[in-house]
């Protein structure tokens, strides 16, 4: 299945449709068969890609910053309501895959994928940073999950079937950082790595590499990736989440944005080509928007021609995902009042575990939902630039360009982080003597930069600074072309360690895979986790213990508690604990209930226009419950009357009698009954009842018997002499099928 293809630039066109095996919805992703032949693969296209197209009408709807639609999809749930559509906004929507083994990124990258996703960012549970080397043949594992060729490889390959079959571009990204950054900026070029994250601050302030390196290094990073055509995105939000009082850094944000913008510039690299890496400082209880929103029109006013990644707020998270989708949505909220590119999800759970797939997926389905939900938002609303926005705007613009000055004063970028300057918390130009400080002699690989000689020659394309070329064309010519030029000579190296490599791991469960057999799972292939909530009546730390002890009588092992949230310190705490299951379920000895097909609300609103239907109901006995029957006929729940059945509700603790009399009065066609109390079984003798008073009456036949409620299933009313029983979480329109059915088909059978 692998072919080998010239890389051609991507640009906006759509896809080039692979000849290769294509995804059945049906089959789970081959992640063997992805592994099979890398060593031939090449990936189809180079650079970003940015979602193109776009219908203005959906469904009923005029969408104004949609983009094409998906082949296949997983809509929001609310779609069904609106035949269906799944509406694409305009910015690229970002999920982060990160389980710490890329075997099972693969199917997650699907699951992202069908719900919205074209920008996959993998990240390691190790910093990449910290290598000093590229990682080829380095066991997948070992300290987190390192960006190697293998991995590269398959997911680009595994990225190839899925986008063929959502029929859209997905962008492929990780980080070029570190010692090792131009080394890894080469793979990625030839790998067909479509963004990165790329900033030298990064290197200098978060893992102490020397500042000269990070600044050479990224020059030599910066060229190969504007080459490649990947879209940089940079580092400045680190500051957000590592700055102890992060609504402060604003304007050292919009400092740390110019200086990589401009280093890049200067570099060659396209305004385009750079996005900018931007997350709302803040997160309720602070008043966010009066601070982020001035913050974001600042940061688009000063950087125009940029990109902007959107990427959320997840400073604050800790363990409630409530909680932070409401962040996330109140980010979304600010791209759509300015603007974004690429909208970035991270996990509502990223403050506990490393990201869970549901909860990943739940990500891109929030900023889908959310931006969806906002279309043509700036049609309707202005910002005001005359009140508190433009005074707050200018305020932090003001201490941005001072901020800048500052450091030219004091001699320069590295100066200014020798001085402390960066990741500081005081609202400049007030210090709080907190910065990080790296001194310009100091750090990771001080000392290592060696001059070029005077005739230095690199007969490599993509190459950055002094380079004495003889006059060619291209300065691979000189050896017959570099492996950009001619992927061909890439020297493929697989996994070296024998014990611990994915063909082990997945040795390992393959059985378990064959036999089909099924094991919950969150983060790797069936690791049996699974979480139980439970709300305990008692303050916090006793609830946390109880819910520890549920686990272990639940049979749990490992459990561990994932949040606690109070209710009130006396009265009550929710415990939400995770425990792992060592057994499987076999599907062998499983039965799935047969689901009924049911007729459409349109076929059964005519079948009631052609052939009128009547029905009494009521809750029977002495039993005061109204809501199940009043949800089964009402209208307004789309129940028994919207489909133009006439329903005659007679009320609760009706007895028997009374509902068949009134049942023979209006000369209903059926009878529908209702009991919710059910102890000394009196719903089985309700049911019972109605059938042998109808019998003794003489009028069995004519109508058809139907009991709900919470204890009734369908196989006990029919025991009971019913036609059809109906339980719990029962719809009108299930209820207004069998009703149409079973006249229709003359017998009272049809359920
Ligand atoms: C995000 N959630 O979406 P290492 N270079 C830059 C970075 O920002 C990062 C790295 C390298 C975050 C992702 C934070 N960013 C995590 C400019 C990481 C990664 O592999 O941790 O050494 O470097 O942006």
């Amino acid at each position: 299945m692998e072919q080998h293809e010239t890389i051609t630039p991507a640009e906006t066109a759509p896809i080039p449709i692979w000849s290769g095996r294509e995804l059945r919805e049906s089959d789970k992703l081959d992640v063997e068969q992805i592994l099979t032949g890398l060593e031939h693969y090449r990936p189809r296209r180079r650079g970003w890609t940015w979602r193109f197209g776009g219908g203005q009408t959906l469904g009923p709807f005029q969408y104004h910053q949609v983009t094409d639609s998906l082949q296949r999809s997983i809509p929001l749930p609310a779609a069904k309501y609106f035949g269906q559509i799944d509406p694409q906004p305009d910015c690229v929507i970002t999920a982060e895959i990160a389980s710490g083994r890329f075997e099972d990124d693969l199917r997650r990258m699907r699951m992202a994928a069908w719900h919205g996703a074209d920008h996959i960012m993998v990240i390691r549970t190790a910093g990449q940073s910290h290598f000093d080397g590229l990682l080829e043949g380095t066991p997948e594992g070992v300290g987190g999950v390192p960006i190697t060729r293998k991995q590269l490889r398959a997911t680009r390959k595994a990225l190839d079937l899925i986008e063929n079959e959502v029929g859209r571009p997905i962008n492929f990204h990780s980080y070029v950082s570190g010692v090792a950054g131009p080394e890894i900026a080469v793979l990625f070029a030839e790998e067909g790595v479509n963004g990165a994250h790329q900033d030298p601050q990064y290197n200098i302030l978060y893992r102490n590499v020397n500042m000269y390196r990070s600044f050479v290094d990224a020059a030599e990073a910066k060229c190969l990736m504007t080459w490649a055509k990947i879209l940089q995105i940079d580092g400045a939000h680190n500051a957000n989440a590592t700055a102890r009082e992060a609504w402060k850094v604003m304007p050292e944000l919009l400092v740390q944005h110019a200086i990589n913008c401009s280093f890049s510039a200067r570099v060659g690299m396209p305004e385009e080509q750079m996005a900018l890496s931007t997350v709302p400082p803040t997160a309720p209880p602070a008043p966010c928007l009066r601070i982020d929103l001035p913050y974001a029109v600042a940061l688009r006013w000063l950087f125009s021609r940029h990109r902007m990644r959107a990427q959320m707020n997840t400073r604050y998270i800790e363990a409630d995902p409530r909680e932070a989708t409401v962040t996330h949505v109140l980010n979304v909220l600010i791209s759509r009042l300015t603007t974004a590119d690429i909208q970035s999800t991270i996990t509502p759970d990223e403050g506990r575990n490393v990201p869970w797939h549901y909860n990943s997926v739940a990500a891109v389905d929030t900023a889908k939902q959310a931006l969806v939900g906002m279309d043509g938002l700036r049609e309707m609303v202005a910002l005001r630039r005359d009140g508190p926005l433009g005074a707050a705007m200018r305020e932090i613009v003001e201490r941005a360009v001072l901020f800048l000055e500052e450091i030219q004063a004091v001699g320069g970028y590295f100066a200014a982080v020798a001085g402390g300057f960066f990741v500081d918390s005081g609202l400049y130009p007030e210090r709080a003597g907190d910065g990080i400080v790296r001194h310009m002699d100091g750090g990771v690989a001080a000392g290592s930069i060696v001059p070029r000689d005077h005739d230095y020659l690199a007969p490599v394309c993509a190459h950055y600074g002094q380079n004495n070329l003889p006059d060619i064309s291209s300065p691979c010519d000189l050896i017959g072309g570099c492996t950009l030029c001619h992927p061909e000579k890439i020297v493929y190296i697989d996994e070296l360690d024998d014990e611990d490599n994915a063909a082990v791991r997945l040795a390992a469960t393959r059985q378990h895979r064959q036999a089909g057999l099924l094991r919950p799972e969150v983060q790797w292939y069936q690791d049996g986790v699974v979480t139980v909530t439970a709300f305990f009546p008692a303050a916090p730390d006793l609830a946390a213990a109880a819910a520890l002890e549920l686990a272990k009588r639940l049979n749990l092992q490992d459990p561990e508690v994932l949040q606690v949230r109070t209710m009130h310190p006396a009265e009550g705490t929710l415990v939400e604990v995770k425990g792992v299951v060592g057994f499987d379920i076999d599907p062998r000895q499983i039965v799935i209930p047969e689901k009924r097909q049911l007729l459409s609300a349109e076929q059964i609103r005519s079948q009631v226009e052609r052939q009128s239907l009547r029905i009494v109901a009521a809750t029977v006995g002495e039993d005061e419950h109204s809501v199940g029957m009043r949800e089964i006929i009402d209208i307004k729940h789309g129940g028994l009357e919207s489909f133009g059945i006439d329903c005659h509700y007679l009320g609760t603790s009706v007895s028997i009698e009374k509902v068949v009399d009134a049942a023979l009065e209006v000369d209903a066609d059926a009878i529908l009954i209702s009991t919710i109390i059910s102890h000394a079984d009196i719903h089985r003798r309700n049911m019972r009842r109605l059938h042998d008073l109808c019998l003794e009456r003489g009028v069995r036949e004519r109508f058809l018997l139907v009991a709900g409620g919470t204890q009734v299933s369908d196989e006990l009313a029919r025991s009971c002499g019913m036609d059809a029983g109906f339980g719990r979480g029962t719809k009108g329109i299930e209820v207004a099928d069998f009703l149409v059915r079973a006249r229709q088909q003359g017998n009272r059978h049809a359920h």
